[in-house]
């Protein structure tokens, strides 16, 4: 974004970053086994083609550092540091409707004003350490996995104990349990993983893709979900059974998103077709972990497969079987408190060393409600969103002229490839903003009434799936109190671009502008 407005569009731009470095999601999440879930050839930008000719990824799913390196790579290539200004965290935007600018303060002191305020703060920025009992009397070190110290942890002769069981902690369990002397996982709800399957990658298969890259981006771009992927045309009930048990276990050994994204096209629609998908998974799980009364615990069987974001493991269930590795089920035993030296379920206490919080974020709304965002009438966005999240297209918001959010709520977002619907809203706004400064506007503002229709499409096609069945991040569920309202929109990365260029080529429908 920075990128577009200053070179394209020749705008004076500033970025704040609360971090002392580029990298967001890959800057912050720096706990052992963090890599992409996304096969790195797609995991880039594609607006320069020659970046994409240049850099090379070494492995299927590139790890943390390496993310973080072709980050600061970028930032250094299209010389972008000038521009941001690092460990300035900001904490209040506020439209000022006579000079029609924004304000903008940082906890550091800075106070800036400017035509346009552009959210890019993610959607998973916002950690979740949950409100445990007793945890400010813990002697022991703790962590979460959204906020990792940046030397590392050595967990060597370590009693750990992590609590949560979703992605990050999928990717860390493995990790933590070679190293440590003993790992306790305190598991709310199980999950179904597939193998990622990562490795180095063949020079020939780069090569191939390299020279086809032109191509590769465009069916991404015009894809569901951002991905080489396509579903299945065809019911998982209508396939056989040898038919669907050749076509999963083809998936699985694939690996990757492919069992997620690429299965039968009713597997997230109907409950039926997903309960065949879940229980080749279940069969996987039962067969992996050798004590039975185990596997049952690991196993998924209160929400339907897909309905909570897919996991990719490398090594997750085996990691059950090692001798200094231990299961809690906090729905037998809930977690009462945190003690001096661990954690007290409500059967005993598990000494710990270090804690780990795998516990996720307060997704999509909480990184922009926890700034105090202003708009018209001094109108708070955590006020206006009080009953969950109100936006046209998940990139503007109604009484806040001029303000655009990147992969916001109501958007493909987290159920897409995020460098690609990133690159998407980046195209899009830029547009946007070479139509006001073609036309002279002074302002752009989302309709009401355009919200309130798209906001209300949102929920029509999450309701027609069954992804609202599960208590996910999707639909704010890990947060005590936050409103029950699924917030990515299901509509397709493909579609939606085309709603958005649609909307764009008919004048900015659904948009009000003032000169
Ligand atoms: O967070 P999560 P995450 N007591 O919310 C549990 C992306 N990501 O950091 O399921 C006990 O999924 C909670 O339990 P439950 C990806 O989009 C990407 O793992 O709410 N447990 C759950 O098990 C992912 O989905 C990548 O019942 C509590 C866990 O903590 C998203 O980030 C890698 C609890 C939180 O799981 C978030 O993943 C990693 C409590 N009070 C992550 N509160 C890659 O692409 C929460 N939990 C590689």
């Amino acid at each position: 974004m920075l990128h577009s407005l200053r070179d394209k569009l020749g705008l004076s731009a500033r970025v704040y970053e609360t971090g002392n470095g580029v990298g967001g999601t890959w800057y912050w999440n720096r706990y052992p086994g963090a890599r992409c879930d996304t096969d790195s050839y797609i995991y880039c930008y594609t607006f320069d083609k020659q970046l994409l000719q240049e850099w090379e990824w070494t492995e299927r799913y590139p790890e943390q550092p390496e993310i973080l390196r072709y980050l600061n790579h970028v930032a250094d290539r299209f010389d972008l540091r000038k521009d941001i200004r690092f460990n300035a965290c900001v904490t209040e935007a506020s439209f000022d409707e006579k000079a029609n600018r924004w304000t903008i303060l940082t906890a550091e002191g800075d106070v800036v004003t400017a035509k346009y305020f552009i959210a890019a703060v993610g959607c998973l920025s916002s950690s979740n350490l949950p409100k445990f009992k007793g945890l400010e009397t813990y002697k022991g070190k703790h962590y979460h996995t959204g906020q990792w110290p940046h030397g590392g942890i050595d967990f060597t002769a370590k009693r750990v104990g992590i609590i949560g069981t979703g992605a990050s902690a999928v990717q860390a369990i493995p990790e933590i349990a070679q190293q440590a002397k003993h790992l306790t996982v305190f598991q709310r709800t199980p999950n179904f993983c597939v193998p990622a399957r990562n490795g180095k990658i063949d020079p020939a298969v780069v090569n191939t893709r390299k020279a086809d890259y032109d191509a590769i981006c465009e069916r991404v771009r015009n894809s569901y979900f951002g991905y080489e992927l396509s579903f299945i045309e065809k019911s998982a009930l209508e396939a056989s059974p040898e038919e669907r048990e050749r076509v999963f276990n083809e998936m699985w050994d694939q690996g990757g998103f492919n069992f997620w994204l690429a299965n039968y096209q009713d597997m997230l629609f109907n409950k039926e077709a997903n309960e065949v998908c879940a229980e080749f998974l279940r069969r996987k799980i039962r067969e992996t972990v050798k004590d039975p009364v185990l596997a049952e615990k690991l196993i998924p069987k209160t929400y339907p497969y897909g309905t909570k974001r897919q996991p990719l493991d490398t090594n997750y269930f085996e990691t059950f079987n090692k001798p200094n590795v231990l299961l809690v089920d906090v729905n037998e035993t809930p977690i009462e408190e945190i003690t001096p030296k661990g954690i007290r379920t409500s059967d005993r206490e598990y000494e710990c060393d270090i804690i780990v919080f795998a516990t996720g974020f307060d997704a999509m709304t909480g990184p922009l409600t926890k700034i105090n965002i202003r708009g018209r009438g001094g109108q708070l966005l955590s006020q206006k969103w009080s009953d969950g999240p109100h936006s046209y297209l998940g990139v503007a918001v109604a009484g806040f002229p001029n303000m655009f959010t990147i992969t916001g709520p109501g958007s493909p977002s987290v159920l897409s490839n995020m460098p690609v619907s990133i690159e998407q809203h980046v195209e899009w706004i830029t547009g946007c903003l070479e139509h006001m400064r073609k036309h002279g506007i002074a302002t752009m503002e989302a309709r009401a009434d355009a919200e309130m229709q798209w906001t209300e499409h949102v929920a029509e096609l999450a309701n027609a799936s069954l992804l609202p069945t599960a208590n996910s991040w999707y639909l704010g569920a890990n947060i005590p109190g936050k409103p029950r309202v699924f917030m990515p929109y299901l509509g397709g990365v493909g579609p939606y671009r085309q709603k958005c260029d649609d909307i764009a080529a008919k004048g900015y429908e659904g948009f009000t502008f003032a000169a």
